[in-house]
């Protein structure tokens, strides 16, 4: 008699909050951080491997020799990560991310990708670079980083865009996983997410956005029609972990703190079709679940070809 009521039926569980959190916001943010201890040790070894300041990068007339805008990102081989796999349990293995991840991709998920982001405070980026590239909307600064320094990867600030912009002709099956490894905060170059905004499916960069009011965005596009959509600021404590969809739109603004910002980026995907959560959620999707073409903002030799930048204005 007057047994206790099934838990389960109050609490949502974590797979269902999951499953409705990237249905109605393209992303979940998990209320539990990682390991503390294990954030600090890995940040501290990030750290020991070069100093994040202006010796990261190139003089311009070394980079005006002969410039490089493509395969300067991480890559097998020359991928820092590689040399901490045995360090990264603490995000791979912690209970609640596996259970995520199993519930959206199914239990067979696939890594396709890991490495570790750098957001550069203004003040290591030196001058010339930073007229350079004022404005632009991708400052993925891998170009003008020495060779040997380019197993991570450096942002100075980048537009709204979706993770899909990487994979033309690939369904969004997948997602990211990011992860802080110390403290966040407005000045830290904290991802700004843009809920909701996963609905209208895959869109070519740059997209079209108008900021309405404080926080939102009317977000358009084309023929899929448009979306209000809210902007989230993920600050978070160290071990902060979310998740997004490929089709959410996410972007940094330029680092205002004196020091960098390390963070864990992972994309993993689902290797299935057909039951897993993700399937739930693109079936919600009112626009492309794939690009033939996912950016219109590069020249021929990967360099910019615009100067735009909305997050900037967020
Ligand atoms: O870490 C950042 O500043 C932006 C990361 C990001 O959105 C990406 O790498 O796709
Ligand atoms: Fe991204």
């Amino acid at each position: 008699m007057n047994a206790m009521p099934n838990r389960r039926a109050l609490e949502p569980t974590l797979a269902e909050t999951v499953v409705d959190d990237f249905i109605r916001d393209g992303a979940h943010l998990f209320d539990e951080a990682l390991d503390q201890a294990a954030c600090a040790d890995l940040l501290a070894r990030i750290r020991a491997t070069r100093e994040f300041g202006s010796s990261l990068f190139l003089g311009e007339a070394e980079f005006d020799a002969d410039p490089q805008y493509t395969g300067v990102n991480p890559k097998p081989g020359r991928n820092l990560l590689e040399r901490f796999e045995n360090r990264l349990g603490f995000v791979e293995r912690a209970p609640h991310i596996v259970d995520a991840l199993t519930t959206l991709l199914g239990p067979d998920y696939e890594v396709l990708n890991k490495k570790v982001v750098c957001g550069v405070p203004a003040s290591a980026v030196p001058e010339w670079l930073r007229t350079r590239i004022l404005g632009n909307p991708v400052n993925n600064l891998g170009a003008y980083v020495r060779p040997q320094y380019r197993d991570v990867t450096y942002f100075y600030g980048i537009d709204f865009h979706q993770d899909l912009i990487d994979y033309k002709d690939r369904e969004a099956d997948f997602l990211t996983l990011y992860i802080y490894l110390h403290p966040v905060s407005r000045a830290d170059a904290p991802l700004y997410l843009l809920e909701g905004s996963h609905l209208l499916g895959g869109s070519v960069f740059p997209h079209n956005l108008t900021r309405i009011g404080d926080k939102d965005w009317l977000y358009r596009n084309g023929e899929h029609g448009e979306v209000v959509a809210r902007q989230r600021v993920l600050t978070g404590g160290a071990g902060f972990a979310a998740m997004w969809h490929a089709c959410t739109l996410h972007g940094t603004q330029p680092d205002a703190a004196d020091h960098e910002r390390i963070s864990l980026r992972y994309l993993i995907a689902r290797r299935h079709a057909g039951g897993s959560g993700m399937d739930q959620v693109n079936a919600t999707l009112k626009g492309p679940l794939s690009l033939t073409a996912t950016r219109a903002d590069l020249a021929a030799d990967g360099s910019a070809a615009i100067k735009a930048n909305t997050v900037l204005k967020a």
